[in-house]
C-alpha cells in the first residue's frame, strides 16, 4: 500500500514555493552515479573474481541511491559543479551498501531478501558478504582520498564520513537497535537511535556535497538541518512501510518490526499522527536550505519523494 498524505489533515505553511531553476542534470541522475560506482569497482590484479563479483552485486542492485543522489544536490544547492562530487557521491553509497550486507547477515538482521533480491550472503556465502563489507568500506575512502580535490576538502570528506559511519554514529545506532529498548522507551530514545542509525548517513551525504562545492560553515549547517529532517522522517516512513508496505514494491520482507516487538514511531505515534510528523519535518527540512546560493529545487522534490513513496 502507498503511504498517502490524503487521510491527513496537515496543511503544510513552510514549504518553500517551488520556482523554476534548472533541475539536476540527466548526467548526475542515477545513471550516472550507477556509472561511477560500476567503474569505482572494477578492480585489477589481486582482488578475487567472487569477491569483486559480490561487491559489484551488493551495490549495484536496484537501490534508490538516495545518499548520493543528496550528495549532488547538496552540491548543486551550493552553486558546485557536481561532476566533482561524484567520487563523495560514490563513497556514501559503499559504506551504505556495506551496512545493508552486514545488516542482513544472520548475525544481525538475518534477511534473505534486500532490494528484491536475494541478500548477500544468500546469493554468496556469510564469509564473502563480511569480506564484501570490509572492503567497500576501505574502496569508499580510498575514492573520497584520491578523487576529491583539493586535499583539504578531501580530508574534511573522509574525516566526517568515517565519523558518520563509526561506533558513535551508523555503528553505534546499530549496537543500541540491536541490544533493543526497554519497555517505556520514548520517542527521545527512538530518535536517539535513528539518528545515528540512519540520519547521520543522510547528513554526512549534504554536507559532503556542500564541502566539495566550498560551502561556508552556515551553509553547511542549513545542509546538516535539512539532514537531520530528512532522515528523520525517510525513518518514519520506513517504519510506516513496514507496517502497510508491499514486499514487491520495498524489496525487504515487510511486518518485521511488529514481529519482533520492536518500538516503532508508528507503534507509539499510530500511523496518522507518524504522517503528521514526517510532513512537518520535510517542510522544515525544506525551509532549512531555502537561502543556499545554488538551485535547491532538486532537494525540495526528494524530500516531498519521501513521504510520497512506496520503497
Ligand atoms: C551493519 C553497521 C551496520 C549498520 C546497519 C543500514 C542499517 C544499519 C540497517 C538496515 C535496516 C534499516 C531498515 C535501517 C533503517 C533505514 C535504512 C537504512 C533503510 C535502507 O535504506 P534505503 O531505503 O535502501 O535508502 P536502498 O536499498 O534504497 O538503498
Amino acid at each position: 500500500m502507498r503511504l498517502t498524505l490524503a487521510a491527513c489533515p496537515v496543511t503544510v505553511t513552510s514549504m518553500p514555493v517551488a520556482t523554476p531553476s534548472r533541475t539536476i542534470s540527466a548526467a548526475l541522475g542515477t545513471d550516472a552515479i550507477d556509472a561511477a560506482l560500476a567503474s569505482a569497482l572494477s578492480f585489477g590484479n589481486g582482488c578475487p573474481t567472487k569477491l569483486a563479483e559480490a561487491m559489484r552485486y551488493a551495490v549495484l542492485s536496484p537501490g534508490k541511491r538516495l545518499r548520493p543522489r543528496l550528495v549532488l544536490m547538496a552540491n548543486a544547492a551550493c552553486g558546485g559543479e557536481p561532476t566533482e562530487a561524484l567520487p563523495a557521491a560514490c563513497a556514501v553509497e559503499l559504506i551504505h551498501a556495506y551496512s545493508l550486507v552486514h545488516d542482513d547477515l544472520p548475525a544481525m538482521d538475518d534477511d534473505d531478501l534486500r532490494r528484491g533480491r536475494p541478500t548477500c550472503h544468500k546469493a554468496f556465502d556469510e564469509a564473502t558478504a563480511i569480506l564484501v563489507g570490509d572492503a567497500l568500506q576501505a574502496r569508499a575512502f580510498e575514492l573520497l582520498a584520491t578523487q576529491i580535490h583539493p586535499a583539504e576538502a578531501a580530508a574534511q570528506c573522509c574525516a566526517e564520513l568515517a565519523r558518520a559511519a563509526g561506533a558513535q554514529a551508523l555503528v553505534g545506532g546499530q549496537a543500541d537497535d540491536l541490544a533493543g529498548l526497554r519497555p517505556g522507551a520514548t520517542a527521545d530514545d527512538l530518535e536517539h537511535i535513528h539518528a545515528r542509525k540512519t540520519g547521520a548517513m543522510f547528513v554526512v551525504s549534504l554536507r559532503l556535497g556542500g564541502i566539495v562545492a566550498g560551502a561556508n560553515p552556515a551553509q553547511l549547517a542549513a545542509l546538516t538541518q535539512y539532514g537531520q529532517r530528512f532522515g528523520l522522517a525517510f525513518q518514519i516512513t520506513d517504519d510506516l512501510l513496514d507496517v502497510t508496505g508491499a514486499e514487491e514494491a520495498v524489496g525487504k520482507r515487510v511486518g518485521k518490526d511488529a514481529g519482533r516487538g520492536k518500538l516503532t514511531y508508528p507503534g507509539l505515534w499510530g500511523a496518522e499522527r507518524s504522517i503528521e510528523q514526517a510532513t512537518a519535518l520535510i517542510a522544515e527540512a525544506c525551509a532549512a536550505v531555502d537561502q543556499l546560493p545554488g538551485d535547491t529545487q532538486p532537494l525540495y522534490e526528494l524530500a516531498q519523494k519521501v513521504i510520497h513513496r512506496d520503497r
